[in-house]
C-alpha cells in the first residue's frame, strides 16, 4: 500500500518537516517575548549567538567582518536560523515515526539555549526560563502538530510513543486504519499550523512591542542632559575639510560611526545601578557612580577611532568630538603600584581590553567617555560610559559599556582578543585612503579632484602623497589639523590622460616615516599597506 502511495508519504513527511519548523519557530518567538521581560540577553539565540563569537577563531572573525562588514552579526543570526530551521525539520519527521526522538531534539535545542544563557557574562540563574518555557510551548506545538498529520493516530486510539510491536508494520501512520484520514487530515493539519503560526508571530510582535516599551534605557538617554565640559575641545580650525565633494565628513556623524562589538543585542546598561570599579594593583580602590562623572570635571576632545580589523583602504575608522573624565584623575586617586604596567577594561558583556598604564596616564586625554558628538553615547556605542584613547586601536582600549578597570601586568592578565591570537599591544599604524573617486569610477579627461583622509594618531599627518601608475610620487594638498589624534584630509588634482590608470596614496606622520608599501594581513595587530584605485579616464 504504501508503494502504491509515494506521493502522500513524500507530502506527509513534508508536513512533519513543517510541524517541526513551526514548532521551533513558536519556541523561538516565545523565549524571546519571556526574554524581553526576564532578560533580553538571555534569548536563546542570542546567548547561542554570543557563545559562537566568543569561540570564533579570529581569522573567522576577520572573514566575517572582510565579508559582511558590519552586517556580521545579521549574517550570524540568519546561519543560526537557517541551521536551526533544518534541525528542526528532521525533529519534525522523527517525532512522527517516534515521539521521543522528535521530542528530543526539541528539549536538547532548549537545554543548549538555557545553558548558553545561564553561562553568558552577568547572567543569572533565571536566564534559563526563556528557553526553558519556549521548549515547553514548542514541545505541545509539536505535539499537536504531529498527532495531526495526515495518516497519525487519533488520540483515542492511543497516544504511544513507540508503535506496537506485535503489528507487521512500525510505520505508525501507514499503519492507521483507512478510516484514520477522514477524522485527521490534511485540514486538521493546516488549521493546527495556522494556529501555530498565530501563536508564533503574536509572541514574536509581542515581544517586539513589548521590548520597546519596556526600553528604559533609551528613555534614560534621551532624557539626559550632558555637563558642560570644564575644558572645552577647540573649535574645529577652518579648512579640516578639503572641500572634495564626496570625502568622508571630517566629523563623523554618530548615526554613520562604524560600529564593531561582539554583542549580539547591545547591552542595555541602567545608569542608575551602573559603577564603575577601579581596584587591583592599586593603592586604594575606588568605585564610582554614573552622578559622579556628570558632577566631575570633564573634558572634550577630537578623537579618531580605528580598528585593528580595518582593511587597507577601509572605513572601519570615525572621528568625533568626545566628552569625558580623564583616566588619569581616576588613577590618580586609586595610586597604582610601582609593578603595575596595563589596566583591563572590562564590558558589562565580558569583553575586554588590555591598555598600557603609560597610555592612560600621560597627557593624551584618555578619558572614560559619557558624550560622543554632544550626545550621551549612543547604546551601539557604549552608553552609558566607554574608554576612549588616542592613539591605540578599539580592541586594546574602547571598551564600551564599561564597568570595571583593573590595575595589573601584561604578564599577569590577558584580554578578550589577546586570546583569541591578537597581538597584545595595538599602536594604531599610519593610514591613507583614497576616497574620491571610487575604484572603478570612469572620470572625465582633465582635472580630476581626488581626495581622501589619511590619519597617525599621537604622531599626526605631515605629508601625502599621490602616484599615478608608476610616476613620481607627487605631494597632496593637506587640509588643517585639528590634532594629532585625529585624522585629516588631503586633495589632489591630477591632469588626467584618456585610458586606464592606477592611483595610489601614502602619508607620512610627524616622526618622519613614510607608509610602508609592505602588505601584511589585519591580524595580528594591523594592515599596512597603500591604498591604489584603477580608474578609467574617458
Ligand atoms: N564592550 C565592547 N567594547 C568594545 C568592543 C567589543 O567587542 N565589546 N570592540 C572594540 C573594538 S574592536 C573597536 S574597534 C571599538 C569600536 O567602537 P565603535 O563601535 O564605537 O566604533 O570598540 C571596542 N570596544
Ligand atoms: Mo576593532
Amino acid at each position: 500500500m504504501r508503494a502504491r502511495r509515494p506521493h502522500a508519504k513524500v507530502g506527509t513527511t513534508l508536513l512533519a518537516a513543517l510541524a517541526g519548523v513551526l514548532a521551533a519557530a513558536t519556541t523561538l518567538a516565545v523565549a524571546q517575548l519571556v526574554a524581553v521581560v526576564v532578560a533580553p540577553q538571555a534569548a536563546p539565540l542570542i546567548a547561542v549567538g554570543g557563545v559562537f563569537i566568543d569561540a570564533t577563531p579570529p581569522a573567522l572573525k576577520d572573514f566575517a567582518i572582510a565579508t559582511f562588514g558590519t552586517n556580521d552579526k545579521l549574517a550570524l543570526l540568519v546561519s543560526m536560523a537557517v541551521v536551526i530551521a533544518l534541525v528542526a525539520a528532521v525533529a519534525g519527521v522523527l517525532a512522527r515515526r517516534r515521539w521521543a526522538l522528535g521530542a528530543g531534539v526539541v528539549v536538547v535545542l532548549a537545554a543548549v539555549g538555557a545553558a548558553a544563557a545561564v553561562t553568558r557574562p552577568s547572567a543569572s540563574a533565571v536566564a534559563v526560563v526563556p528557553s526553558l518555557v519556549g521548549g515547553a510551548v514548542g514541545l505541545v506545538a509539536l505535539r499537536v502538530l504531529v498527532s495531526r498529520l495526515p495518516g497519525a493516530r487519533r488520540a483515542a486510539e492511543g497516544d504511544r510513543d513507540v508503535p506496537d510491536r506485535t503489528a507487521p508494520d512500525r510505520d505508525v501512520p501507514d499503519r492507521a486504519a483507512p478510516g484514520a484520514d477522514r477524522g485527521l487530515g490534511r485540514r486538521s493539519f493546516i488549521a493546527a499550523a495556522l494556529v501555530t503560526s498565530a501563536v508564533a508571530a503574536l509572541a514574536g510582535v509581542g515581544g517586539q512591542v513589548l521590548g520597546q516599551a519596556t526600553r528604559t534605557v533609551e528613555a534614560a538617554r534621551r532624557a539626559l542632559r550632558l555637563p558642560t565640559a570644564s575644558r572645552r575641545a577647540a573649535a574645529l580650525p577652518a579648512g579640516v575639510e578639503s572641500g572634495v565633494v564626496g570625502a568622508a565628513p571630517f566629523v563623523t556623524p554618530n548615526g554613520d560611526f562604524y560600529r564593531i562589538d561582539t554583542a549580539l543585542a547591545v547591552p542595555q546598561v541602567d545608569v542608575d545601578s551602573w559603577r564603575l570599579r577601579v581596584h587591583g594593583l592599586v593603592e586604594e580602590e575606588i568605585e564610582i557612580s554614573f552622578q559622579d562623572l556628570l558632577d566631575a570635571d570633564l573634558i572634550e576632545s577630537w578623537v579618531t577611532l580605528t580598528c585593528v580589523s580595518n582593511v587597507v583602504g577601509g572605513d572601519l575608522a570615525g572621528n568625533a568630538k568626545w566628552l569625558g573624565l580623564p583616566v588619569r584623575e581616576l588613577l590618580a586617586r586609586a595610586r597604582p603600584t610601582a609593578d603595575a604596567d596595563m589596566v583591563l577594561s572590562t564590558s558589562i558583556d565580558g569583553f575586554s581590553a588590555s591598555t598600557p598604564l603609560a597610555a592612560l596616564t600621560d597627557d593624551r586625554d584618555a578619558m572614560l567617555a559619557i558624550g560622543m558628538n554632544d550626545e550621551p553615547l549612543p547604546a551601539d556605542h557604549g552608553f552609558p560610559v566607554r574608554m576612549v584613547v588616542p592613539g591605540l586601536y578599539g580592541y586594546v582600549s574602547a571598551t564600551k559599556w564599561v564597568v570595571d578597570l583593573e590595575v595589573t601586568r601584561f604578564a599577569d592578565a590577558r584580554a578578550y582578543w589577546t586570546d583569541r591570537g591578537w597581538s597584545e599591544k595595538g599602536p594604531i599604524k599610519t593610514a591613507s585612503r583614497i576616497e574620491v573617486p571610487r575604484s572603478l569610477d570612469r572620470v572625465p579627461a582633465g582635472q580630476v579632484a581626488i581626495g581622501g583622509t589619511a590619519w597617525a594618531q599621537q604622531r599626526g599627518v605631515t605629508a601625502v602623497e599621490v602616484q599615478v601608475d608608476d610616476g613620481d610620487w607627487a605631494a597632496a594638498t593637506l587640509a588643517t589639523e585639528a590634532s594629532i589624534d585625529t585624522w585629516r584630509q588631503w586633495s589632489f588634482v591630477w591632469d588626467a590622460t584618456p585610458g586606464s590608470h592606477q592611483l595610489t596614496v601614502r602619508a607620512t606622520d610627524a616622526t618622519g616615516e613614510v607608509q610602508t608599501a609592505d602588505r601584511v594581513d589585519t591580524v595580528p595587530d594591523g594592515a599596512t599597506g597603500q591604498h591604489s584605485i584603477v580608474v578609467t579616464v574617458e
